[in-house]
Formats: C-alpha cells, structure tokens, sequence
C-alpha cells in the first residue's frame, strides 16, 4: 500500500505550532508535525487531544522526514521562534531572524520547484521581502503570514494576514480559510484573505500589533482616571467596562479588561490586578511600527506614544525616586460623576477612532512604498474576528472603505467624522481635566492633538521654516507665491521691522 501523504507540514511545537495543528485537523486536514527539539514531537502526538485525531496527524524526526510526508506541491509552516535576540553575523541574505533562515536553508535542498514554505511567525516584513524574492527565484514559494489570537485563536480561529508569493496563495487558501475565525450574521466569512505581495502580510500584521498597543493604552488612560482621578472601586470599575461593552466600544479587549477586575489573587484573596508591578513588556511589533512610521515620514504617535509610555512605565525604581522629590496637583474630579464617566468613555471612543486612523494612514503610505495594492476594507474585516483587537466598531471601518476605497482618513468618512466631533467637547474635558489633576493620559493627549493638527490648515511649520533658513539656509517655499521657489533669505542682513 501506498505510503499516506499529508495535506500540510508544520514545524514549530511551541504553544502556537501545537494548537494550529490540532485546529487544522478539527477541520479535515491531514498534518504532519516536527520540532527542531525532537521529544517534543512525541510528546506533542501522546497527549489525549493529539491521540484522539488518529492517522489525521503523524510526527517526523527530522525536516526531510517531514518533507517526505507531504503531498505534492508540499506545503509546510514555520512557527518557530522569528526575532533572535542576537542576529547572526554570517547570514548576512536575512538578518532579522536567523532561526527562520536557518531553517529555510536547510529546506531548500530539501524542496521541489512549486512547493511552498510559510512563515507563520510575528517576522519583520523586510524579511519577507527579501526571503519572497530569494525563493521566487530558486522556483519555491513562500508566504509570510501574519497569524493573531495567541493560543485561543490557534486553536479556535484566528485572524491571519497572508502575503508573498502570489502563486502561493490558491495553494494555501483552503486551509488557512478553514481554520481562521469567521464573522458575518452567518459566521460565514473567513478572517483571512489574501494582503498583498511579499512583506505585505506581515506589515499589516505589526500594524494590527501597534494599533493594539494603542488600545491598551487607551483603556488604560481610561482606567487611570477613573481610579486616580474618580476613585472608583475594582468593582465599579468592573461595572464601567460592562457597560461600555455593550456599546460602540464592544471589543475583546475591554471584555478581558472588565473581568480583569473581578479577579482576586489566590494567595492573599487581594484583587490580582493591584498586585502587578506597574512596568510594561513588549515583544517589539509596537516599536517596529513606530520606527517604520518614522521612516515613512507619517504620523502614527499613538503607537509611539504607547511604545514610550510601557517603555517609562519600566523605569520603576527612577519614577519611585521621582516621586519622592517631583510635586504637582493632586486631588480628585468634583463634578458629576457619572456624567465625568460617560465623558471619559467618549474620549476613549475618540482616541480609538484617531488610534485607527493612523493605523490605516501608515497602512496606505507603506502600500505606495513598497508598491503592495492594500484593500483597507478588507483588512478591516480580516481583524473584525480572531485577533486581539477584535471589535465591532471594525465593520464601521470596512464601510468606510467599501464606500471609498482611497479614503484619505477615516475622520474624514461622514460616520467617524460625527463620532468624533459629537465625542470631542467631552474628550477635551477629560484631557483637561486629568492635566488639571495631575494625572498623566498619554494615548487621550496624543490623540487630541493628532486631531487638533490634522483639522488645521495652519500650522506654526512657517516659523519652524524661517528658524532652519535662518541657522541652515534650509530655503522655503511662499504661499504668496505657489509653484515658484525655494526661497532663501539673508536672515541677519536684511533689513528689521
Ligand atoms: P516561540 O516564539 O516561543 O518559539 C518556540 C519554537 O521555536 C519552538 O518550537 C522552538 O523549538 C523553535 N525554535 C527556536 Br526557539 N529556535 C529555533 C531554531 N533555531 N530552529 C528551529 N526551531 C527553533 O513559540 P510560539 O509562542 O508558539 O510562537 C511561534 C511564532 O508565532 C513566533 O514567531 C511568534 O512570534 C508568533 N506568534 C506568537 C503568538 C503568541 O501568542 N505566542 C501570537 C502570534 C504569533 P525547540 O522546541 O526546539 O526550542
């Protein structure tokens, strides 16, 4: 009898590897598995969970044994390890991510023309370029996808932005549209779909990761001010986050927040929240976006603004000695609290709203950049399910942009523009008054005059321009004159009013 093949290769048994499978079999697909640690693997294939999906799922010891499994045009997924923390030197083709590259070296040879490799990890998209271009040339295909939903969405659906080598994707896309999160009134509809060439998946995925450091910051803010500058308790606290979870802001990540604060330490019966030291961690996607934001010369300061607010948050011991020596206000909000409450749900609306905005302007420009054709709308509803940004005030986005596809910014759609000019009056309230009680709200702040910028036709960029042709002869161009120019002006000669 013949030998069986199967339908998909993964390697990579860590905690998204594992649950990718099993998700993969509960939908009909025939996989094989393999980890560089081998042990992994039989123990992976002993647990109840592997056991109970039979022959559908087999375990290799090696990568040629895994690419011998494999029906023909073999496909087979990486979800290893993406970021080294020390790059190595020699390989010099993929800098980034020398796991991955050493894997894919080691494939190569291992692989005919037409068969596909899939990063599945968080990668950084210049990776995925240069592998994409790398192996289209040897006659492989690659895929850099973007994968969301941490263990749950493995396992039960996740949210998955595939991008590369084009020719790769009909090949894939039964298989990733089976096991991603489906939406729509008949959850119908797959959370994946194909981004766009080369790096394209995986950009859109670190843009999916900024803009989820800017919502936790902003319902952090929120949180912030509302103990600090309310006094609520964790249990109102809880009250406030059930309620704003059956509203516009009805997402997975204000659900988790609201049973955040019913939780209680097991140990000392305290509620664990209290108990966590205030200092942040990050992986880096959040920080990979800012910087690329700053390449691409567009302002997405909400992610930066998260980036540097975890990244002071870690500076606990000089913020403890700070504190000791740096005074200001201190004090709580006296007005009407419940109505304060309402404002600053506004204001977390209208952050949120500005926070996507920039999410999907970088989206935009980096499209132009590295020449991908973006389908914002679609991208929308590929986080509308799945991932850890999910919410519903998603599918307001992909209208948006199914009614104008180069929409230049959300705030300028007619129902974002109404959310938040309706929220603003409360919004400004809320920053003023957190800056009045001395109570810090980076993400609202930022927001507001990310707004307070972006609707001015003026700004005080003309004065900036006379300073840099002063010092630098920098040259500047007139209203007075469009189209004509530079300009440069002897600052110190000419003659003074
Ligand atoms: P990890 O990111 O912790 O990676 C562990 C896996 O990488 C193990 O299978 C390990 O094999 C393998 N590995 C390492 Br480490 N170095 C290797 C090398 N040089 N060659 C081959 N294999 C190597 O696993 P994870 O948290 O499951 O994440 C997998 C990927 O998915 C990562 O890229 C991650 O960024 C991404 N991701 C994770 C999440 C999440 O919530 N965890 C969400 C979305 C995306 P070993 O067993 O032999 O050490």
């Amino acid at each position: 009898m013949a030998e069986k093949k199967y339908d998909i290769g993964l390697m990579g048994l860590a905690v998204m590897g594992q649950n990718l499978v099993l998700n993969m079999v509960d939908h009909g697909f025939d996989v094989a598995v393999f980890n560089r640690t081998t042990s992994k693997v039989d123990d992976f294939l002993a647990t109840p969970e592997a056991q109970a999906k039979g022959d559908k799922l087999t375990g290799a010891h090696s990568l040629a044994e895994l690419v011998s499994k494999l029906k023909s045009p073999r496909k087979i997924m990486l979800m290893i390890k993406s970021k080294d923390a020390v790059p190595a030197p020699e390989l010099k083709l993929y800098p980034e991510s020398a796991a991955v590259d050493a894997v894919i070296a080691e494939l190569i040879p291992l692989l005919d023309k037409g068969d596909v490799i899939i990063d599945g990890g968080n990668t950084q998209f210049k990776d995925t370029e240069r592998r994409t271009k790398y192996l289209q040339a040897l006659g492989i295909r690659y895929i850099g996808t973007g994968v969301s939903g941490g263990e749950e969405g493995a396992r039960r659906g996740p949210s998955m932005m595939p991008g590369g080598d084009p020719e790769a994707w009909p090949l894939v896309k039964p298989i990733f549209q089976a096991i991603s999160a489906k939406v729509g009134p008949n959850k119908d509809v797959p959370c994946c779909d194909w981004i766009g060439e080369r790096g394209a998946g995986h950009y859109v995925k670190m843009v999916h990761n900024g803009v989820e450091y800017g919502d936790m910051q902003l319902i952090s803010d929120a949180y912030w001010i509302l103990k600090n500058g309310l006094g609520l308790t964790n249990k109102e606290l809880y009250e406030v986050f059930a309620e704003w979870n059956k509203t516009e802001l009805d997402s997975y990540l204000v659900e988790i927040t609201r049973d955040i604060f019913t939780v209680d330490d097991p140990e000392t019966g305290k509620p664990l929240v209290d108990l966590i030291l205030d200092a942040a961690g990050a992986k880096g996607t959040g920080k990979w976006m800012s910087q690329l934001a700053l390449d691409l010369g567009v302002p997405s300061t909400l992610v930066t603004e998260a980036v540097y607010a975890r990244a002071i948050s870690a500076m606990k011991q000089p913020r403890v000695n700070a504190s000791a020596i740096l005074s200001g206000p201190t004090g709580q909000y006296t007005g009407d609290r419940k109505e304060f409450i309402d404002q600053v749900k506004q204001a977390l609306y209208a952050s949120k709203i500005c926070s996507y905005a920039q999410g999907f302007v970088q989206m935009q420009a980096a499209a132009k950049e590295y020449d991908w054709k973006l389908d914002c709308g679609r991208i929308a509803l590929l986080w509308r399910g799945g991932c850890i940004i999910r919410a519903v005030f998603l599918e307001r986005i992909k209208d948006a942009y199914d009614k104008d596809p180069n929409l230049e910014n959300l705030l300028l759609d007619p129902y974002f523009k109404n959310a938040v000019e309706s929220a603003q009056g409360a919004w400004r309230n809320v920053v003023k008054t957190a800056f009045e009680l001395g109570i810090p709200v980076p993400g609202f702040a930022t927001a507001l005059t990310y707004f307070d910028s972006y609707r001015s036709a003026n700004l005080p960029a003309n004065l900036i321009q006379a300073q840099r042709d002063y010092f630098g002869a920098h040259t500047y161009l007139r209203v007075d004159k469009p189209g004509e120019g530079p300009f440069h002006t002897d600052w110190i000669n000419v003659k003074k009013s």
